[in-house]
């Protein structure tokens, strides 16, 4: 069974997600941040970087929540990356383009809203990070049910979670209406509806 370690609330959640998605069992290990188990010498041996997710296959230990998705997706639903090489490459595309553009505004505003701080520098760099790129992802969604060709991909999926993201930190997206759209849309997803409903469920 897959292990998917860390809290629906953080990144982990990005693969919860994924693992709704393609059907498999999963189970959660939670990890206490508050006693800094993520920094313990056990934990570190799965990963380095003391981060939330790591994923335990069997015997194979990954992390990097975008890597783990693609992993998963290569395994157990390969349609998932995309019908087509071009497809393929459009999927990885995103994937990157999330991982280099939008993953830190992210996690330093939702880090803000959990902590519940002013703003300062950082944030205010993060702000602007989204406005100089969510204008690109609501143009590559002009008319489009999907990022990447059709059916849904994990490049939905990440940057769909990414959103829910700055949507729990109360980012208006007001004046981005097909992201909007799509991400109402994305949201009635039954393995989105699953996972968020664990929120209750667990802790850390
Ligand atoms: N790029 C990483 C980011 C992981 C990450 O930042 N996880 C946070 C929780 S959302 C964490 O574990 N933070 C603890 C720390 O940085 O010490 C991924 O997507 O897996």
């Amino acid at each position: 069974m897959i292990k998917i370690y860390g809290s629906v609330l953080s990144s982990s959640g990005r693969c919860i997600w994924m693992a709704e998605e393609i059907g498999q069992e999963w189970e959660n290990v939670p990890v206490d941040f508050k006693n800094r188990e993520h920094k313990s010498a056990s934990y570190l041996k799965l990963n380095p970087n003391g981060k939330v997710p790591v994923v335990v296959d069997g015997e194979y230990v990954i992390w990097e929540s975008v890597a783990i998705n693609t992993y998963l997706a290569e395994k157990y639903q390969p349609a998932l990356l995309g019908l087509s090489l071009e497809e393929r490459g459009h999927v990885h595309q995103w994937n990157y383009w999330a991982v280099a553009n939008i993953s830190l505004p992210v996690e330093v505003l939702t880090l803000q809203k959990w902590r519940g701080t002013p703003d300062n520098e950082e944030t205010a760099h993060a702000r602007t990070e989204l406005d100089r790129f969510l204008p690109i992802l609501e143009q590559a969604l002009h008319e489009k049910t999907y990022l990447v060709g059709n059916p849904f991909t994990i490049a939905d999926l990440n940057l769909a979670s990414y959103l829910a993201g700055l949507r729990w930190a109360g980012i208006e997206m007001t004046s981005y209406p097909n992201i909007v759209r799509w991400f109402e849309r994305i949201a009635q997803r039954p393995a989105f509806q699953k996972t968020i409903a664990k929120k209750g469920e667990m802790h850390t």
